[in-house]
């Protein structure tokens, strides 16, 4: 297939089969019956009771009342599109894997961005930790990455799986509360099993608040194996890198948002692709060869751990472009199945205790969610490829097996469908030695849980390290129980002193000098946490860069949403100077009136309104820009929410630029003061306004705009 920006790819082919258009169609039941009335059941008289034969009412109210299936048990809250990978350079050096070394192919992708905690009609900003998963379609089969946006996992082990999610659902009392890690359960268990300490410093950093599923990174956190022709493992773990940087939103925008737009993530992720804006990430691979397995100070197959990229750069090996939204959501993002266990020749799977319990529940879980071992035959998890095999039958099987045979060996059917040689791409697993007794345990290796929690908070900026301590603030802050806050402060004391300080100021407690020892086996014996103090040799860097989001791309204002504030009157020579220098960037203008409607400019054209102020909330904007023109100004300043709006996006460290008599918004609102500040624009070029919106936000205002009581 020629490689081009195509939504047509083999998989979008496949779907359009099963694709129904109801245009110029006539209503029939699921018989083909067609309809005349489906407002009116069928009674004994006008005003009569319904009568029993009424087959047409049965089946839309039965079809109704089964439609819901059960959520997902986590990640239930998602947002999906499809879109193709493309390979850069061939890595058949590690890698047999089609997808891997042909440089030709287009790969059909389904990538799914999810919560974690939420149920499937909660908040977009929740903090939290972000699915990020990824199914191709290759020619060899389905190829499932099944990663998070946070490159290291909570438990070493699955059978703590259940433990940690019971423990950060709702409590099982009162149900509450909603998509939030803020209350005494979840710390409860955090507490009390400080292998979670890592991934849990990440969840207190921007990475839980992303401003955009497409401005996130992915990682497919265990350690994989790539395996080449030879039949040579090399170790690997997967990333992948948004194209338009790691940014994040602060916290107090994120509970705002919820309000305001608690689709937030999954409107921006549609809205951009329907802009022609697609979200694009880099594929990435960090390979290690099998005789460095020991080098590391952590061990290779702890999920809990990173590879710091200081250590073992990521080399970028292909693109990942998403092009087209869903036809349907139900059918498509809800029904799509996810398994860590579908991979491809040419990659592989290791010891990873996480990893190899995931192999199991992911399966397991789609015969409750999608009610039959059937779910591969729905269309969105239908591989490209041919599919034979003698399993039969089930709930809903939709092929028709033809022929007299359903086992292997058989002669009555011809020995078929028959076995693949190694040459037609069969599929064989490593073959890794294993001589070892059964057990029951934890590998001493990985025993050093604060090591890498302290790598990446010492790795943070200073404004990065600040949300680090109010987002435990008010995490503990929401927690009642005062034992669980003091272990808490005492275990962020083992990670950094000085945060654990600022974090027990806000909470109005000290760090205790010590917590209870020895733990006993029944509370738990992973508080040990003397056990788990990082060893004594280790060769750990003092920072990683590229776990603090400071040194992301900061290039680009594409899909940023602009907010203009205009009303009648305002001035068509400024707002068209800005607008033409902000599309050429691909940034979004929204023109915020005091109504809805249209407004009209000071050389008397009438534009569209996006929104009416009352609407909306600066919190969905990027940036504002406000263009001169006395009447139109006089008109902002009579609505209190004009001023709420600029003080907001002032707070949250945002770029304003103004012009002419803009200026006389920004003097009746906090701003008035601090019109030096190095991101506010006062008549100043486009160009200065565009490259602060493209570094995101400008943290050096974080103290003064504290202050801001918006
Ligand atoms: Fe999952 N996880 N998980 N998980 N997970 C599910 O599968 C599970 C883990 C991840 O968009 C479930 O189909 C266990 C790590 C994503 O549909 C379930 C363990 C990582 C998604 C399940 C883990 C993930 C899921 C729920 C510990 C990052 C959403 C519905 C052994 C590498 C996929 C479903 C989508 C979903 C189990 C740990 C990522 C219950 C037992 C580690 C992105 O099977």
């Amino acid at each position: 297939m020629a490689k081009q920006k195509t939504t047509t790819t083999e998989k979008s082919k496949d779907l359009k089969q099963f694709e129904k258009d109801a245009e110029n169609q006539v209503m029939t039941t699921n018989q083909g019956l067609k309809v005349n009335d489906t407002n009116n059941s069928l009674k004994a008289g006008e005003r009569g009771s319904t009568l029993l034969e009424d087959f047409l009412l049965r089946e839309k109210i039965t079809h109704f009342d089964h439609e819901r299936i059960p959520e997902r048990i986590v990640h239930a809250r998602g947002s999906a599109a499809h879109g193709y990978f493309e390979l850069y350079n061939s890595i058949e050096k590690y890698s047999k894997a089609g997808i891997f070394t042909d440089t030709k192919r287009i790969t059909p992708v389904f990538a799914r961005f999810s919560t974690v905690a939420g149920s499937k009609g909660s908040a977009d900003l929740a903090r939290d930790v972000r699915g990020f998963a990824v199914k191709f379609y290759t020619q060899e089969g389905t190829w499932d990455l099944v990663g998070n946006n946070m490159p290291i996992f909570f438990i070493q082990d699955a059978m703590k799986f259940p433990d940690l999610i019971h423990s950060v659902k709702p409590e099982p009392n009162k149900e509450i509360p909603q998509a939030a890690s803020a209350h005494d359960t979840f710390y409860d268990f955090i507490s009390r099993s400080t292998e979670t300490l890592h991934n849990q410093i990440w969840v207190m950093s921007d990475r839980a608040i992303p401003r955009s599923l497409r401005m996130m990174e992915g990682f497919g956190i265990h350690t994989f194996r790539l395996i080449n022709e030879k039949g040579e493992s090399h170790f690997v773990k997967f990333h992948w890198k948004p194209l338009l940087g790691v940014h994040s939103v602060t916290w107090d925008e994120a509970v705002k948002i919820n309000g305001a737009d608690a689709d937030f993530h999954r409107r921006d992720l549609w809205d951009a692709i329907e802009a022609g804006q697609y979200p694009e990430w880099e594929l990435g691979i960090q390979v290690v060869a099998e005789e460095d397995e020991h080098k590391f100070e952590f061990d290779l197959l702890d999920p809990t751990k990173l590879i710091p990229e200081e250590l073992v750069p990521v080399e970028i090996i292909g693109k990942m472009t998403l092009n087209r939204n869903p036809e349907n959501f139900f059918a498509e993002t809800e029904q799509v199945a996810f398994l860590p266990g579908h991979i491809v020749p040419g990659i592989d799977f290791t010891n990873d205790p996480l990893l190899q319990g995931r192999l199991f529940s992911y399966r397991d879980t789609q015969l409750s969610r999608l009610g039959s071992p059937n779910f591969h035959q729905i269309p969105i998890n239908r591989p490209i490829g041919e599919v034979h095999n003698n399993q039969r039958d089930g709930h809903m099987q939709m092929d028709i097996p033809k022929g007299q045979t359903a086992y292997f060996p058989n002669s009555l059917g011809g020995g078929c469908p028959h076995l693949a040689k190694m040459s037609e791409g069969a599929f064989t697993s490593y073959e890794e030695r294993v001589d070892a007794k059964k057990i029951r345990t934890r590998s001493e290796s990985f025993n050093d849980h604060f090591s890498q929690p302290a790598l990446f908070y010492r790795s943070l900026a200073d404004w990065e390290k600040q949300h680090v301590a109010e987002a435990y603030t008010f995490e503990l802050g929401k927690c009642t129980q005062k034992s669980v806050k003091e272990r808490m402060l005492w275990l962020i004391a083992q990670i950094d002193k000085d945060l654990s300080q600022k974090v027990a100021e806000g909470l109005g407690l000290n760090i205790p000098d010590t917590i209870e020892q020895p733990i006993n086996q029944a509370i738990g014996a992973d508080a040990d946490v003397k056990k788990h103090q990082p060893p004594k040799k280790k060769n750990y860097l003092d920072k990683d860069k590229a776990l603090s989001q400071a040194h992301t791309k900061f290039n680009s204002i594409a899909t940023r949403q602009i907010a203009v504030l205009v009303s009648d009157g305002f001035s068509m020579k400024d707002f068209s100077t800005m607008k033409k220098a902000l599309e050429k960037e691909n940034a979004m203008v929204k023109l915020i009136a005091p109504h809805g409607g249209t407004v009209v400019c000071d050389e008397h054209m009438e534009h569209q309104v996006d929104a009416a102020i009352m609407t909306t909330e600066s919190v969905l904007f990027d940036a504002i820009y406000i263009p001169g023109g006395k009447t139109a100004i006089d008109k902002l300043l009579e609505e209190a929410k004009f001023k709420k709006f600029v003080n907001e996006a002032f707070k949250h460290c945002k770029a304003i630029a103004v012009d002419n008599e803009g200026e006389h918004l920004l003097d009746k609102t906090f701003v008035a003061d601090y019109k030096d500040d190095k991101t506010v624009f006062i008549n100043k070029k486009p160009k200065a306004f565009i490259d602060a919106i493209s570094k995101h936000r400008n943290w050096d205002r974080m103290e003064i705009a504290a202050q801001v009581p918006a």
